[in-house]
């Protein structure tokens, strides 16, 4: 509570020492509409951005842009819990290729390595230029002069170039949170310069890894008239600071919630009905995830398998849960991925399980925080396995939740977060399957002490930097 109200008091000042209030834009709003009692009220849904934004906004009376999640029409601008609530209307039409196509059949496998090949289609691009630029004509209405817009993440990239040109006269800002690909990648992407352009819009350009930031950097050096260091480039004759920015979680409310009552009780019982195996000291491995291809599910599905067959372990040592959300669903890729890891899942268990013990547990449902919580805490061994992620949110969730020094976590080399948490993870590569087995089996059979010293380093690393950090860092950048 206490850094809470010092962010919004920071916030304020930094608000106010400007005259300027903040303006948040993002492709979703941070409520939805829900039927309660028959009627139908705005309610705010939970999210990590939500979370540290929510008190700032509360407190300086700014407002959120941003989508409501319906096609077609929008209403008008509203008021809840004193925030502003401007909805943008996307057409069922326009949703299906700016989100659908560009931002996640384009951009998304792009931006993660090309991990599923990219797919370029100018009949995608120009309803991404109109949604961009009428989320830029929704906040123009929005801000006074002075004020500061943070946009946010890949559908919005070229907001900041538009918004610059229709009110020079705000500060703003940009934060992508998924990873900035090498140069050699983007390079592909027919409009390259277009992107840069309007991200380099905006007055800071903030990325989860230096490594995101610097890909950036040389990307808009290669492509666009920019040039210089990146905390200060030269572009179009302003400033545009480059810097990582790394997003984190309200990490004292994890800590809380994993230690409550409820969630103890929980995890006992979760652990209780897992464990039921002849030698009854079952070992749990956790996976938390979007059903997404870049988070490696299927990899980690097939080293467990690899590591079953080898023998070294069997399904009475150990056993895998997998808590896969539903995502994407009408996109192929998506679609393909549930079908295989659904059989992988059957095949390991067809193979190595019998009655009233599986090998693998899969979860295909969105969990309430707290049952979430429970998972975390009573899980031997996290396994989060990306080709490519931003930053990865669930592994600094899963070492605030374990508050003693139990658990270690197994965290690849890919995911933003290792750079954090490389001391301390087990870092690995998950396209070697036969290192990521060998890795599991020795984060299932770490002695204590080490074990002890690696969760230590965990959360040394996770406290350093809560998610009001991340925005109070980025807003101070702004302002200055
Ligand atoms: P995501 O790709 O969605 O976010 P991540 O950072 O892991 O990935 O966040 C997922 C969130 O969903 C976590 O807060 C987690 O608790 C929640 N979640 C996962 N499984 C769940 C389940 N079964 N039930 C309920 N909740 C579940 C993008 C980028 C990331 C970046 C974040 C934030 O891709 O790299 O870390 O934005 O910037």
């Amino acid at each position: 509570m206490l850094l809470w109200s010092l962010i919004a008091t920071r916030s304020q000042e930094i608000a106010m020492s400007r005259k300027s209030r903040l303006v948040i834009v993002a492709n979703r709003l941070p409520v939805k509409r829900v039927k309660r009692k028959g009627k139908l009220v705005w309610e705010t849904s939970p999210g990590g951005l939500v979370t540290a934004m929510t008190p700032i906004l509360n407190d300086t009376g700014g407002s959120w842009v941003g989508w409501s999640g319906a096609a077609g029409k929008a209403p008008p601008a509203f008021t809840h819990e004193n925030m502003r609530v401007h909805p943008v209307p996307i057409s069922a039409e326009q949703l299906e290729k700016f989100y659908g196509g560009f931002s996640n059949t384009t951009l998304w496998p792009l931006y993660h390595d090309s991990v599923r090949t990219p797919q370029f289609h100018r009949r995608w691009w120009w309803p991404y230029v109109d949604v961009n630029r009428r989320f830029a004509e929704a906040v123009a209405d929005e801000v006074s002069p002075g004020d500061m817009v943070w946009v946010h993440d890949y559908q919005l990239q070229l907001v900041p170039g538009m918004l610059r040109e229709l009110r020079p006269d705000v500060r703003i800002g940009f934060f992508l949170h998924i990873p900035f690909p090498p140069e050699e990648l983007f390079a592909q992407l027919p409009w390259r310069r277009e992107i840069l352009a309007g991200m380099l819009g905006a007055d800071v350009v903030g990325f989860q890894t230096p490594s995101s930031a610097r890909n950036f950097a040389s990307a808009a050096k290669l492509y666009t008239e920019a040039k210089g260091p990146e905390r200060g480039m030269d572009f179009r004759g302003r400033k545009v600071r480059v810097q990582a920015f790394p997003i984190s979680i309200d990490v004292k409310h994890m800590e809380q919630v994993g230690m409550s009552a409820p969630v103890t009780d929980l995890a006992t019982q979760l652990r209780t009905d897992l464990a039921s195996s002849r030698t009854g000291d079952r070992r749990v491995l956790l996976g938390v995830d979007r059903l997404d291809y870049t988070k490696g599910i299927d990899i980690r599905l097939r080293a467990f398998e690899e590591l079953l067959t080898r023998g070294s372990l069997t399904a009475d040592d150990c056993v895998l849960v997998q808590v896969a959300v539903p995502s994407r669903e009408s996109v192929d890729d998506y679609a393909e991925l549930r079908a295989y890891v659904e059989r992988l899942s059957g095949r390991i268990n067809g193979q190595f399980g019998r009655p009233g013990r599986a090998a693998v547990h899969y979860l295909y449902r969105s969990l309430p925080f707290e049952e979430l919580a429970a998972y975390y805490r009573m899980a031997d061994v996290m396994v989060v396995t990306p080709l490519r992620d931003g930053m990865n949110l669930v592994a600094k969730e899963y070492v605030a939740a374990n508050e003693g020094d139990t658990g270690t976590l197994v965290l690849s080399e890919f995911a933003g977060a290792a750079h954090e948490l490389g001391s301390g993870a087990l870092l690995v590569n998950p396209h070697d399957v036969d290192g990521l087995a060998a890795t599991m089996e020795m984060a299932l059979t770490l002695d204590d002490r080490e074990r002890q010293r690696r969760m230590g380093l965990l959360r040394q690393a996770v406290r350093k930097n809560t998610v009001f950090g991340w925005a109070e860092s980025f807003l101070e950048a702004l302002a200055s």
